[in-house]
């Protein structure tokens, strides 16, 4: 579809707000095709002898039909329609609504606060025009089966990669986040959705683990020896949490490579802390005592708190990467962002935030006094061969 029939609709029972919106549209979106409701059954009337349009504007709080009204209305008929919250509702109740709006599989593609600023829209016009930047191209592969994941460990087709981690406080390079990659012989490159779960399933993902966190403490030991001062974090599988013996494990392959448990963080999942067992909390407590950081991987992607998760001995959260893309462009989910730093001050946790592309995300996580963050903006991961010159460039540059 060329943008220049672009279809947008607008619904909101004030003349005024209807009338500088359309202006802000009008402005920064010439080519588009604008048209405005005075309220739902308008809407609801015109939506049935007409195609949908590819964008609607709702308003929440309308007399008569208000918009969640309205959003069950559209989901009835399985609007395809991109929607735009548009509201001076708090920020909360915004939040509630995009949870709605999941629930309904309608395609919420943000919230606009009012009253609406020029930026707000400027914003929009770009996200419906651009759509995001897709991540670099990434092999779509099945699951590895058994035999295939077998094959891999012992012939080696694991390999660790690394991203860089910034303080943002003074750009300078934390440390690497350790992901793993398989060249498979007939594949090639396989991505982690394609084994991580097929070893989790075989029960064979702590041997990988360790395989894996082996190559990269060999890796830190080359690094640390050329003077670089850098800690590594970790991904464990849930899975890894059901075994009483993994702070004795962790704390033997460390020694045997003279590095400090300080120097190595382990995340893990928010869901695989959901309703800790007895077990998981015994490990992961002894892990803290030994001198291991925790962390929290994927927060944002559902509903615990930070409050809840003071609970556990986690001194890192890691913002997923879904979330702090979605603030970049949705009000409400920018003002959750900054709540959850706000909150982590106080509880003295530290925040990384992931997935961090463009300078503009860069820019809202450090106006918003965030620690450390990771991301393409900054580098994709790399392989061991490339991290010292990569280290001296950034130095270089940047620090
Ligand atoms: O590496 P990305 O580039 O594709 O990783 C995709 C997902 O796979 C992420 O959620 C990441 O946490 C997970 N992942 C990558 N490497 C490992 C690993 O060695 N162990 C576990 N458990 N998960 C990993
Ligand atoms: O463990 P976790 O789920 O946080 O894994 C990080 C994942 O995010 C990996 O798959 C990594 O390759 C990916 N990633 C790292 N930086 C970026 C980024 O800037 N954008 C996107 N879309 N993905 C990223
Ligand atoms: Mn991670």
């Amino acid at each position: 579809m060329r943008q220049a029939e672009l279809q947008c609709w607008l619904v909101d029972d004030s003349p005024t707000v209807r009338q500088v919106l359309l202006h802000l549209l009008h402005e920064q979106a010439p080519t588009w095709q604008l048209h405005e409701f005075a309220s739902g059954a308008d809407l609801l009337r015109q939506l049935s002898n007409s195609r949908a349009p590819e964008l609607i504007l709702i308003d929440l709080n309308m007399a008569g039909m208000d918009g969640v009204e309205l959003l069950r209305h559209l989901a009835a008929r399985s609007c395809k329609s991109q929607l735009v919250i548009c509201s001076g509702a708090p920020v909360r109740v915004l939040q509630s609504v995009g949870e709605l709006c999941r629930a309904l599989q309608l395609k919420l593609l943000g919230t606009i606060l009012k009253p609406v600023t020029m930026q707000a829209v400027t914003d929009l016009v770009r996200l419906v025009e651009q759509p995001q930047r897709a991540e670099p191209h990434r092999p779509v592969t099945a699951p590895l089966q058994v035999h295939e994941v077998l094959r891999a460990l012992q012939q080696h087709q694991f390999y660790p990669v690394y991203q860089p981690i910034i303080d943002l406080r003074n750009n300078s390079l934390r440390g690497f986040e350790v992901l793993s990659r398989c060249i498979h012989p007939s594949r090639g490159l396989v991505p982690p959705d394609a084994f991580i779960g097929s070893l989790e399933k075989y029960g064979l993902i702590q041997l990988h683990t360790f395989d894996n966190l082996e190559m990269a403490l060999r890796d830190l030991q080359g690094w640390l020896e050329q003077g670089l001062d850098l800690e590594l974090s970790v991904n464990l599988s849930p899975q890894l949490l059901d075994d009483l013996t993994l702070p004795e494990q962790l704390c033997q392959l460390l020694d045997s490579y003279q590095i400090p448990y300080t120097r190595l963080h382990l995340e893990v999942t928010e869901s695989s802390c959901a309703g800790t067992v007895a077990t998981r909390l015994d490990i992961l407590n002894r892990l803290v005592l030994r001198g291991f950081h925790l962390s929290i991987d994927d927060f944002g992607t559902s509903f615990s708190s930070l409050e809840r998760l003071q609970e556990l001995p986690f001194d890192t959260v890691k913002l997923d990467k879904g979330y702090i893309q979605r603030a970049l462009t949705d009000e409400a989910c920018r003002a959750s962002v900054e709540s959850t730093l706000m909150m982590a001050r106080r509880l003295d946790m530290r925040i990384v935030a992931e997935g961090i592309e463009t300078l503009a995300g860069w820019n809202m996580i450090h106006n918003a006094g965030c620690d450390m963050c990771q991301g393409y903006y900054v580098a994709a991961p790399m392989q061991a061969a490339q991290v010292l010159s990569w280290c001296q460039q950034w130095q270089q540059h940047y620090h």
